[in-house]
């Protein structure tokens, strides 16, 4: 009887066990994979209907309005609409309300929540960071500032313009690094500020200073919008780094999550070989970590407050990385072989954290 009795009471205990170990296994699957709910920016976006993402409009190949078309274009345009796709599925008319801003205006307008985010051709910098309250995504350019001098100059560096007049923009890391740059050679020189771009150019045709200086990408910008690109050189020089990256208002993680991996999503889809073209035949793939990747399966993708297939919509949308950089920067001349800009698998640094 004594003995039934402890058998019964062992039966009991390890059943239960196994029946509490199975709850403890379902929820650990459930929260694993759980859809995040979106919260604070993410969710600010979604019920307002669209994305109001800071650009430019003045830089080729990076922001630009095309005043024949009223079209917009460049590799900032083309994150602005990465993260627009990531977020609402696709690119409507209506969802995707591009805020064209300064250099000087952009931080305000960021600080301001006038904007969600700034594409905009913005360095990333110590007290940017920190002292602006801002954060920032990966970079999407690794860019360093540059000179650009009428070619009858004849100048062949730097080293040449001992008591140069400078075209500058305000509002930029372009004026602090240049004032530096003279000065540590104990050259003389004079800065001639501009609100914008397209000012600074017509400067420098006009003849108003010798020098034209912001970042080589946009030098090749604007010197492609120019009626004769060839009477103008951009010198070997390079006097800083200017890692271009978005840039959003620091304390939302989620909303950090979304930009950060929507970008790595376009770099990840690179280092994968998935492009526009070959989407619907990758969904196909048999390969587990691509599987993942686009969300087929398990919810694995919805844990950042998106939909599964935000990578697919991405990719739809806009391509991978290679394609965002072979339609907008290589028309303005910049190519990405041996380059920063290159996969690392190139030798490059773009590079995605682990999918997984
Ligand atoms: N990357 C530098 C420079 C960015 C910058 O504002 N560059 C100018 C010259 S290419 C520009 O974008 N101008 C466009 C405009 O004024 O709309 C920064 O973040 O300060």
């Amino acid at each position: 009887m004594r003995r039934t009795f402890r058998f019964v009471l062992a039966l009991a205990v390890l059943l239960s066990f196994v029946a509490l170990s199975h709850v403890v296994n379902d929820r650990n699957e459930k929260s694993a994979f759980a859809q995040a709910e979106p919260t604070g920016k993410l969710a600010e976006v979604l019920a307002r209907g669209y994305l109001n993402c800071g650009i430019s409009a003045e830089v080729p190949g990076f922001s630009y309005l095309n005043p024949n078309d009223n079209t917009y274009s460049g590799l900032d345009v083309d994150f602005c609409r990465a993260l627009t796709a990531a977020i609402f599925g696709e690119v409507t008319d209506t969802n995707l309300v591009f805020v064209s801003l300064s250099s000087s205006e952009r931080f305000p307008a960021l600080q301001a929540n006038q904007v969600d985010v700034l594409m905009r051709n913005t360095t990333w910098t110590f007290s940017r960071d920190t002292d602006l309250k801002g954060s920032f995504g990966p970079t999407t350019f690794y860019d360093g500032q540059g000179l650009m001098v009428p070619a009858s100059l004849g100048v062949a560096s730097i080293d040449d313009l001992n008591g140069a007049s400078i075209c500058v923009q305000t509002g930029t890391t372009t004026e602090l690094n240049i004032t530096e740059a003279f000065n540590s050679r104990g050259f003389d020189f004079e800065l001639i500020p501009f609100d914008d771009a397209p000012s600074s150019i017509i400067a420098l045709e006009a003849g108003q200073c010798d020098v034209l200086t912001t970042d080589k990408s946009g030098l090749a910008g604007l010197r492609s919008g120019v009626a004769d690109p060839s009477l103008y050189v951009i010198l070997p020089d390079t006097l800083s780094k200017e890692p271009l990256s978005p840039m959003y208002n620091e304390g939302d993680d989620q909303w950090a999550n979304v930009v950060d991996w929507t970008v790595y999503a376009t770099f990840q889809a690179e280092e994968y070989g998935i492009t526009s073209a070959n989407i619907d035949e990758m969904l196909a793939s048999e390969d587990s970590a691509i599987q993942r990747f686009l969300g087929v399966g398990d919810p694995f993708n919805s844990l950042i407050g998106l939909s599964n297939d935000f990578t697919v919509n991405i990719i739809r949308t806009v391509g991978n990385y290679g394609e965002i950089y072979d339609r907008n920067i290589v028309p303005i001349g910049i190519p990405r072989e041996g380059s920063l800009n290159a996969l690392w698998t190139s030798g490059g640094l773009i590079y995605s954290p682990a999918w997984r």
